[in-house]
Formats: structure tokens, sequence, C-alpha cells
């Protein structure tokens, strides 16, 4: 069954895209970050702030909110998007990721993933099939099919195991969204690790499932970032044009822009809000560690020309005596300079697709990088 079309490509430059895919709680622009709000929350922030900061969409977890505080509870509340009062487009993850990094005593079959809750110790079955019920419940407009991501450095046996499965898991998911309401969007996801032929034969066979979009998985797993962008290199080209394409979870700046210069829409990533916490703020002159003594006496904003009122007017010394006091305050100021820096990013990136100068936007976005914060 083909499924209907929500992507509209507007422009390219190189091989950079300019989309649009349309939702029933609104317009994503693509190429798009979407912050990352695991628990139905984005850590450090109002959702206000993510929508001024100019976010379309936003990334939601299965696992962890199937955990608590459970799908059918969210479902009976309205949905994600009602429970939150995050009104836009969301995303929601289908659950194998986190599974394999957080769920104890995790058992992957044909049939399920089976594990325990790290919550509260439960054991609970998450199927293809189940999967796609849950986001369903949710309410989430673009659901992920159920996958199995193989962390780099692996056997070759291994991925192509991992990847084989996720395929059957795709037509699973395929089947089991085909009662799904309109307004709803399923995505495949292209495994096969760092080997070329199996990220194409990936691709290959979830483009003969049929998908509403199709990301890329099994990257930024512990490769180099060369690997990463190589594999990029050999599944964009085989995907169709006319659908959206998800690099999951990437990543820095650095990684997003080069991703983009491959042809990919949309990315996700924890790092903006993790790396906030945790006293590190993302700008145009590269990342700063707001913890370091140097900061202590400069009363220099991050950015005197950055658009974002929190960026261009909080000193560095402000930010490192509230990181360094540990004060809450710190992680939610820098949260927001560094999701408001990504967002800034990104439509910087749609301008300069739109005008036909994306290549040049890459070179002078490199630059000031490379120079440094000084
Ligand atoms: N699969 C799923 N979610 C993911 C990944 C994946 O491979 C990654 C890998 N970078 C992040 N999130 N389902």
């Amino acid at each position: 069954m083909t499924l209907a079309n929500h992507f509209e490509l507007l422009g390219q430059s190189d091989a950079a895209r300019l989309g649009r895919l349309t939702t029933p709680h609104g317009v994503v622009r693509t190429p798009a970050f979407m912050p990352v709000g695991t628990l139905g929350a984005m850590k450090g922030l109002h959702w206000r702030e993510v929508r001024d900061a100019g976010a379309d969409i936003v990334l939601g977890n299965t696992y962890h909110l199937m955990l608590r505080p459970g799908a059918e509870r969210i479902a009976a509340l309205g949905g994600l998007q009602k429970f939150t009062t995050w009104n836009g487009p969301m995303l929601t993850d289908s659950g194998g990721f986190q599974v394999m990094s957080l769920a104890q005593l995790r058992k992957v079959s044909e049939k399920a993933v089976n594990f325990r809750s790290h919550i509260d110790g439960a054991a609970i079955e998450l199927s293809p099939e189940r999967a796609i019920e849950v986001q369903l419940l949710l309410g989430s407009n673009i659901a992920m099919q159920l996958d199995e991501c193989v962390r780099l450095p692996a056997e070759r046996d291994d991925i192509d195991r991992a990847m084989r499965l996720s395929l059957r898991w795709a037509e699973r998911c395929k089947r089991a969204f085909e009662t799904a309401p309109d307004g709803h969007m399923l995505f495949g996801i292209v495994q096969g690790g760092d080997v070329p032929e199996l990220r194409q034969q990936s691709a290959r066979g979830l483009i003969e499932i049929g998908f509403h979009g199709y990301a890329i998985g099994g990257l930024a797993v512990g490769e180099p970032q060369e690997v990463m962008l190589a594999m990029i290199d050999e599944t964009a080209p085989v995907l169709p044009q006319d659908r959206p394409r998800y690099l999951m979870g990437v990543g820095t700046p650095e990684d997003i822009l080069e991703a983009v210069a491959r042809g990919i829409d949309m990315f996700d990533c924890v790092m903006p809000t993790r790396n906030g916490r945790h006293g590190v703020a993302f700008t145009r002159f590269g990342s700063v560690n707001l913890r370091n003594a140097r900061h202590a006496d400069d009363p220099r904003p991050l950015d005197a020309e950055s658009s974002w009122p929190s960026t261009r007017n909080c000193s560095r010394a402000y930010l490192h005596h509230l990181v360094k006091s540990g004060e809450t305050l710190g992680a939610m100021l820098l949260s927001e300079i560094n999701i408001a820096y990504y967002q800034s990013l990104m439509s910087g990136i749609r301008a300069a697709i739109s005008n036909g100068t994306f290549e040049s936007f890459r070179q002078q976005t490199r630059a000031h990088w490379a120079q440094g914060d000084i």
C-alpha cells in the first residue's frame, strides 16, 4: 500500500534540500531540528520558549511514556499534545533504541523485545505491533518503526542480523499502522551499521514496503564522523526524492550542517539541552564551557549579535556563577540558549538553501566555528 505524501520538496542547493512537512498540528519547515522532550517535557525549558526559539516539531519517547505515565492514560487524557500543552507537531521514537540503552535484562527475539522497566523492574514486552499501538495512543504525528540498533564497532554478522530483523519488524509495523486514522505518518528506519552494502539493502527493503518518510538509524553510535558521513553518502541517494529523510540522534552543529549538505531533512538530539545542563553553550563561535574560570570576570554576553535575548544579554560572568553554584537557572538559561542556537542554525540553513547559497553558508559557518570563542 502506498501511503499519502505529506512532504513537499520546495527547493535544492546542491544536495541540500528545502521542504515542508504538513501535519494536522502544523507545518514543519525542513531542514528541521527536533528538540527532545523524552518524558513529555523539555528539560529546563517551558514549551513557550521551545516555540519562540523557532522549533516547529518536538520528539517524545515511546519507551519512557509507556512506562510512565502510560500510553492508555495519555490517550484517555486526550493525547500527548493536549497532555503536555505543546500543541504543535510531535514525532515519537519507537522505543527499540531506548530499550537498548536503558532497560534491564532485555532480550530481543523475532517476536519482540522483552525487558524490565528501569523504573520499577516490571516485565514489559515491546513488539512492533505494540510500538505502533502505543505511538497511536500517544497521538504522535510521526511514528517510527520498531528497529534494532547495533552499537559500533560491531561484527558484520551482528549488523546484518539486526538489519534483517529491523526489516521484518518494518513490515509488521506497516501492517499494524494500516488501520491508523488519517493524520498520522509512519517512518521506516535504515540500519546496516558501517557496511555500505547492508545500508543499501536496508534502504531498498524499506522502500519496497513503503513509508511516509525514511530515517537513517544506527549512526552516531561510536563511529568516527567520517564513517557516519560516508554512510549517509551511501544511503541518501537511494532514498526517494519526494519523501523526508531523518538522521536519528544527530548531533553536533557540525554533524547537522554536513548531513544537510548530503540531503538530510530532519534531526533530533539531546545535546543542546543535556550539554546546557552541564554548563556548555553552543554559539556561532563554537561551544563554550561556562564552568571554565576564565569567564568569572567576563562582562560580555555569549553573542552580542544574537537575536535571542538571553544569549545577547546575560554576561558570561553571570552564567559562570550560576553554573558553578549549581543554580537551576543556569541549566535553564543554557538549555534555552542552546535550543535557540540550534534553531537559528536551521533557519540560516533554510534561508541559504532557498537563496541557492547553501555552499557559501556552509563554508562561512564552519569558518566561524573554527575561529573559536574569543
Ligand atoms: N533507532 C531508533 N532511534 C534512534 C536511533 C536508532 O538507530 C539512534 C541512533 N543514532 C538514535 N535514536 N529507533
